[in-house]
């Protein structure tokens, strides 16, 4: 989707703040810091319009972002972030759970792990829990421009491995300094949407 028109609808804390309409809907979610807002940005074609810091825990409310009068992205509050105080990680958790098995309009989640690095234990409990809810998933390993091009294919296997990929698809590399990838992304949001 080429995008042009974009709107922060609502930065939400709380189900009752959630858009009414029925537009379908895609959560980007991962590791505090991983690259979400950055991820959100190259999509909809915008520098900074999803904050990106380099402290994590920027992101601490569930933001949906309204795409050409059609969709919206989620971009979600990273996980394992360990200066927000439990109970704020209570809260977010609950609020992301909630969201994700109880949203109707939601299509499919992206979720992000660290192309330098093998995926966490928290990567791979949160693949394994959007597997258990049947909820259509792409990995999007990212950072990749920071990964030597003769290592990408080692990023790859470790990442299929560690979170049992059911096929190669379900992974695309990316970078939000070059854009690889982006095209890709683009293809899977819009099958999940119907298209
Ligand atoms: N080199 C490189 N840096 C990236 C990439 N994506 C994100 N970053 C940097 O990583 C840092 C975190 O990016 P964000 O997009 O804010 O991460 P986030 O996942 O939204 O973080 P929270 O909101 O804290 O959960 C920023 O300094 C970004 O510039 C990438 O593909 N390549
Ligand atoms: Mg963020």
């Amino acid at each position: 989707m080429e995008v042009h028109n974009v709107d922060l609808t609502i930065s939400a804390v709380d189900p009752k703040q959630y858009p009414s309409t029925n537009y379908p809907e895609i959560a980007l979610v991962g590791r505090s810091n991983v690259g979400k807002s950055s991820l959100t940005n190259v999509l909809i074609n915008r520098r900074n319009f999803a904050h990106t810091s380099s402290q994590p825990g920027k992101t601490q409310t569930l933001n949906f972002y309204e795409v050409e009068h059609q969709m919206y992205f989620i971009d979600v509050p990273g996980y394992g972030y360990a200066k927000v105080s439990k109970k704020e990680r209570e809260r977010f958790g609950q609020m992301i759970e909630e969201y994700l098995t109880t949203r109707q309009q939601l299509r499919g989640v992206i979720e992000l792990v660290d192309g330098r690095h093998k995926p966490s234990d928290d990567d791979i409990s949160m693949y394994q829990w959007l597997r258990y809810y049947n909820i259509p998933t792409l990995v999007v390993a990212t950072k990749i421009d920071k990964v030597k091009p003769s290592a990408l294919n080692r990023t790859i296997n470790e990442v299929s491995r560690a979170l049992e990929l059911p096929s190669p698809d379900d992974l695309q590399l990316f970078s939000a300094v070059s854009k690889q990838g982006k095209d890709k992304i683009w293809q899977w949001i819009e099958q999940r949407m119907g298209k």
